[in-house]
């Protein structure tokens, strides 16, 4: 066979390759979406983490130009240029134009980062108009090129000699298929913060993150003419990430707990801290990748984090009166990550985001048993801190189920412990009656007097209710605006909630058509999705729609819930002059008539119903707004700052 044949041969083989992955590349980068187009970046800067992970590099940059390519630098080894005996081309051309060639798949040189999907750069190559590929090592400059993943006839060249002390390393740049993706557009702060991570992941490697002037310059919406650059690097590695995450947070100890040990290959790192907040932050990673789904190494850690603070609860006699501490007690407020590397990750899951190695699971926890427990021999104030913390989270949760019970037993007392404010309705059939929640007292006084007593219950409440999300349930149950709704509803509140008690089978929520009254409505609906969850999945919370104009012609009334409605009413019905319009600002403006007729009574009203996805949302958008994280907060407020955004229902 005559070495053209044979190269021939070659190529067809490699053109198959990457042809696969041009025809599906959902299949290889997850999507062709502005997720997929990152992942190509990441895919890159994944194969400069092993250079540096192997201890060959420590400096990786990343670059977005403003002809829409990005290129990645490392200090590495440079990628091997010589010749390929399997394939007898350039082992640079392999790696980039044989799927699955980088090393991966094909040996078993520990390499433990990868994206998620861990499919090589000859992937990126596949999906990119043009890549080209600068090589410093053997003392010269090579580059190579390739044009929709082929390689550019003749472009593989040796350059120049490398100069006295110049670095070796590598660059990749490429420029994503713009007929492949739906954008190709680069986000910086989508980049940041994974480079950001990836940094705090790998202590010691300084990644930096630059755009060109123009590639910021040519962002209609962001005028940043010098181009923004970041530079993160991390000595403290996954310390400094919790310090980082916690940075906004009332932290109960100064330092931040820190082990690392490996058994049989496998890297085991934890970093933790606690803080003052209800909620925990636990990140799990494998490998670099954000374990969103959990996995052996997670409940590891857990189970012996829960024995470790439980031993020494026990041994110092910390526990006051109680048996044990829950997992759930000693995570409350507390921010960790832990990092595995492995070998040979097996990634599971909806999102191929939860690890299933199962012998991971004992190696983090016998790890972080025996290094945790000597850390607390060894920090007994930052022990006890955090035993203090996780015993006063199984109080309250006590305290909790106490109370719940205690709601509970109070309303199976029936009317003689129903709350004063509440002007009940006649009908004791659940079925057929209606419990009005209805905003401030005025409006509450004009719905007592307009509605049909017989089924129609009114209870008035008054601005806004407790934030639920700063309280435990005890506080949030001592709030009289919620007891008095609790006890109303008749069924009971959290694990007690039984859905079967309740009094009225229609829950209306009553607020004004304004952002405060959109605020109350988000603060009832978060109350009922974390307390009283069946009563949204029973379809029995309702929202009152309530006109917001009247328009009056010629002795005729006509309401309008938009502003739309209102103008089609004054064209079709209205022939000029003497039209009156009313704009309806809140619900008190309504005498108790108006009320019944446009908002309450059941042949004329509109009500919404809630599903449990409308109580979710409010829920998640309370989270963001009541929370502690700051950056989320205004993220949220700058994205949309107007008052439509509030669940609009
Ligand atoms: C700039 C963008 C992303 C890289 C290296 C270095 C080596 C390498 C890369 O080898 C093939 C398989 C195992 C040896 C390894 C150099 C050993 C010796 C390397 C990168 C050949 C891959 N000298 N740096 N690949 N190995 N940086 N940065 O892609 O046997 S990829």
């Amino acid at each position: 066979m005559s070495r053209d044949t044979e190269y021939g041969a070659g190529q067809i083989q490699v053109l198959e390759g990457l042809e696969a992955v041009r025809k599906r590349p959902a299949m290889y980068i997850g999507s062709t979406d502005s997720r997929g187009l990152h992942h190509l970046v990441y895919e890159v800067v994944d194969n400069a983490i092993d250079e540096a992970l192997a201890g060959y590099c420590d400096h990786i940059e990343v670059t977005i130009h403003d002809d829409g390519s990005v290129s990645v630098s490392d200090n590495g080894r440079g990628v091997p240029v010589d010749t390929h005996e399997q394939y007898d081309r350039p082992a640079v051309e392999v790696i980039m134009t044989v799927l699955h060639a980088g090393g991966k798949f094909d040996n078993k040189s520990y390499q433990v980062s990868g994206g998620l999907h861990g499919v090589g750069v000859s992937v990126v190559n596949a999906l990119s108009r043009r890549l080209a590929v600068e090589i410093k090592r053997d003392g010269a400059l090579w580059r190579d090129s390739f044009d929709h993943g082929e390689p550019e006839a003749g472009a593989f060249e040796r350059v120049r000699d490398l100069r006295e002390g110049e670095e070796t390393g590598t660059t990749v740049r490429f420029w994503p298929d713009e007929e492949i993706f739906e954008t190709v557009d680069f986000d910086f702060s989508t980049l940041e913060n994974r480079l950001r991570e990836l940094a705090f992941l790998n202590s010691g490697v300084e990644i930096r993150l630059a755009e060109e002037p123009d590639a910021a310059g040519e962002r209609a919406d962001e005028a940043v003419p010098e181009g923004r650059s970041r530079e993160f690097c991390y000595e403290g590695g996954i310390r400094e990430f919790v310090r980082y995450l916690d940075e906004t947070k009332t932290v109960l100890h100064d330092d931040v707990i820190y082990y690392t040990d490996s058994q049989d290959d496998i890297e085991v790192e934890v970093a933790l801290q606690a803080t003052e907040e209800l909620q925990g932050s636990i990140h799990a990673f494998a490998n670099n990748i954000n374990t969103r789904e959990g996995g052996t190494h997670l409940t590891g850690f857990k189970t012996a984090l829960t024995r470790v603070v439980n031993d020494y609860a026990g041994e110092q006699n910390l526990l006051d009166d109680l048996d044990s501490l829950k997992g759930e007690d000693v995570r409350e407020g507390l921010t960790a990550v832990i990092s595995v590397k492995h070998p040979d990750p097996q990634f599971e899951g909806q999102t191929k985001t939860k690890l299933g190695n199962s012998e991971v699971r004992g190696i983090t926890e016998s790890v972080t048993h025996e290094k945790l427990g000597t850390y607390f021999e060894e920090h007994p104030d930052t022990a006890e801190a955090i035993v203090r913390k996780a015993v006063e989270a199984a109080k309250a949760r006590k305290a909790a189920k106490q109370a719940e019970e205690l709601t509970r037993r109070k309303s199976a007392l029936e009317s003689t412990s129903l709350p004063g404010k509440l002007a009940d309705c006649q009908s004791r059939d659940p079925t057929e009656s209606e419990l009005f929640v209805v905003e401030g007292d005025s409006a509450g006084g004009s719905a007592k007097q307009g509605r049909d007593r017989r089924f129609q219950a009114i209870l008035p409440i008054k601005g806004k209710i407790l934030n639920v999300e700063k309280h435990r349930l005890d506080r949030v149950l001592e709030n009289d605006e919620v007891r008095a709704l609790i006890t109303a509803i008749g069924a009971g509140v959290g694990e007690e909630f039984d859905v079967e008690d309740v009094r009225y089978e229609r829950i209306i929520l009553m607020t004004d058509a304004d952002v405060d009254g959109a605020h109350i409505r988000t603060l009832l609906l978060t109350l009922f999705y974390r307390h009283m969850r069946p009563l949204v999945e029973a379809g029995y919370v309702y929202a009152a729609k309530p006109p917001l104009y009247r328009v009056r012609y010629r002795g005729e009334t006509y309401d309008a819930m938009t502003e739309a409605e209102r103008d089609r009413i004054i064209e079709e019905k209205c022939d000029g002059n003497p039209t009156q319009v009313q704009r309806f600002k809140g619900l008190g403006e309504m005498n108790p008539d108006q009320l019944w007729e446009t908002t309450m009574n059941p042949e004329n009203r509109v009500l919404k119903q809630i599903t449990v996805e409308d109580a979710a949302a409010a829920d998640k958008m309370f989270s963001v707004l009541m929370g502690d994280a700051v950056e989320p907060r205004k993220q949220f407020i700058k994205d949309r700052a107007t008052e439509a955004e509030w669940v609009d229902i």
